[in-house]
């Protein structure tokens, strides 16, 4: 089993019960006039993850293994919405009001999809959640379960919001987690630091904490 350089110490990847699970590299996100922006956000903090997360990603594919994708937003008619997202944050623009990339934060609009540098290839499940955490209200613990998955290397945005929740998540459903430190971002470099110690503290209350050269090494030399 491939031994990955981790803290609080090393994680054994097996990698035929793993998927990478990649949060929400949208354009929403990642790019001006979506609903990063909107919420005050400076877009440009995010987007040295794009890098490290293609390369894991074209690894992660080539050594045969699953990844999931996941896109957080809501249907065109705003039913899914919880009116106290709708109001949160007294901004004059809101989710589902028309920006330069589509309606903000609507599936089907150009800024909910995926960028183009991680855009989903065919076959790998792509996941569109209402919440924070990809498992509330979306059916990826079923599609999870029906290929025995067990471990989830965790990458993608917000470090503090999104990847936190889906991990927490995730390890209350019995999931080990592997979260990549050069693979997710956020606005804050602060909220960074401290979501990531969050995960590892106390023998790894969360998950494990390593860096994508490691994971990708660890990958290669299983499959060679
Ligand atoms: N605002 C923020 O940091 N994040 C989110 O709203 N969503 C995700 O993290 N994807």
């Amino acid at each position: 089993m491939p031994r990955v350089e981790a803290e609080p110490y090393p994680f054994d990847l097996d990698p035929k019960r793993a998927a990478l699970l990649i949060i929400d590299m949208q354009r929403d996100f990642l790019e001006p006039g979506g609903f990063g922006e909107m919420l005050g956000n400076d877009v440009g903090q995010l987007r040295h993850t794009i890098e490290p997360n293609r390369r894991l990603l074209q690894a992660w594919r080539k050594a045969g293994l699953l990844a999931i994708h996941t896109r957080e937003g809501h249907r065109p008619d705003l039913t899914d919405l919880p009116p106290a997202k709708k109001r949160r944050g007294n901004s004059p623009t809101t989710i589902g009001d028309a920006g330069p990339m589509g309606r903000i934060l609507v599936r089907g609009e150009a800024g909910h999809d995926i960028i183009a540098e991680l855009y989903p290839a065919a076959g790998e499940p792509v996941i569109d959640k209402p919440g924070k955490g990809a498992f509330f209200a979306t059916d990826l613990l079923a599609i999870l379960q029906h290929r025995g998955i067990t471990q989830l290397v965790v990458t993608g945005v917000t470090t503090e919001v999104c990847v936190n929740t889906t991990v927490r998540e995730a390890n209350d459903r019995g999931f080990d987690c592997l979260v990549l430190e050069d693979c997710v971002g956020s606005y804050f470099p602060e909220f960074q630091d401290m979501g990531l110690r969050m995960i590892k503290a106390q023998g790894g209350i969360f998950g494990w904490v390593g860096r994508s050269e490691s994971l990708i090494s660890a990958i290669r030399a299983d499959v060679s």
